[in-house]
């Protein structure tokens, strides 16, 4: 086995400690720092991302992952260069008002990371007028709104209506939401998974 399927073997197994040293070792190899989190790290948790999908694994090994990928992260971005995380673009991340809800935010921010995103995360229970002041501060070209009640889900509708005139592109999820609630509110994108986000993503930019 290669060094980043190694890597990707001990995302999957949540094993921070392996992850790190297979990390290291990648680099020394002369691995690029980004070939590393693409074909290493994220490789590691797509196969986690499916596995939860289908029910194979549940919250505590996708959050083992995630955090075993964290550790490969915090060895590699150093290394990244400002242009390589600029050039992709920004995108702020948050749970709507009166959810409390982040791990699957939490989830899709470490991914579009991942995916070479500057990510500017705000929290959970964010208000529709406290979006709109983070995007004019932030300028970013994607907001992610993220929703885990059908009670807070309305909330998405309120915010994207308050954006409006920032001219953002807005991507929605979390599970009670669904590809036809999002066109019903003029979302720009849907995605039922971290994976997806990052693909919805990258087509977003490029449209
Ligand atoms: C963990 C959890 C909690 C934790 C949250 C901890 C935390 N820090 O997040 C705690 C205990 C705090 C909690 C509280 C409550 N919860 Co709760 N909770 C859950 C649980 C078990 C798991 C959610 C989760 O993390 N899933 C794992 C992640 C990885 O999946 P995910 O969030 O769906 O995210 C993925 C996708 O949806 C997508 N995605 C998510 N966000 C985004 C954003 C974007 C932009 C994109 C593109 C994609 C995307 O990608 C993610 C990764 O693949 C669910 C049950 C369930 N099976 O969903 C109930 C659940 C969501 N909770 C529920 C309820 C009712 C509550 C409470 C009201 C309970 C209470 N009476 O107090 C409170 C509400 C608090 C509040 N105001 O928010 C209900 C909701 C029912 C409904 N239909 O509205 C559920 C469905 C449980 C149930 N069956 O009744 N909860």
């Amino acid at each position: 086995m290669s060094t980043l399927q190694e890597m990707a073997e001990a995302v999957i197994n949540g094993n921070a400690g392996k992850v790190k040293e297979f990390a290291e070792k990648a680099l020394t190899e002369g691995i690029a720092p980004q070939t590393i989190i693409n074909e290493g790290l994220i490789a590691g948790m797509n196969v986690i991302g499916v596995r939860f999908k289908n029910n194979e694994v549940y919250v505590p090994e996708v959050l083992i992952a995630a955090r075993a990928m964290h550790a490969g992260m915090d060895v590699v971005k150093p290394l990244l260069t400002d242009s390589e995380v600029r050039d992709k673009g920004t995108i702020l991340i948050g749970t709507v008002k009166g959810d409390l809800h982040d791990i699957g935010k939490n989830l899709v921010r470490m991914m579009l990371e991942g995916a070479g995103y500057k990510v500017v995360d705000v929290g959970v229970d964010v208000s529709p007028e406290k979006f709109v002041e983070a995007v004019a501060e932030h300028k970013p070209q994607i907001v992610g709104l993220s929703a885990l009640l059908t009670t807070t889900m309305t909330n998405m509708r309120t915010t994207i209506e308050a954006l409006k005139s920032s001219h953002v592109r807005v991507m929605i999820g979390g599970a009670p939401v669904t590809q036809k609630f999002a066109d019903e509110i003029g979302a720009d994108a849907y995605a039922a998974d971290a994976a997806t986000a990052v693909e919805k993503a990258n087509q977003l930019l490029a449209s």
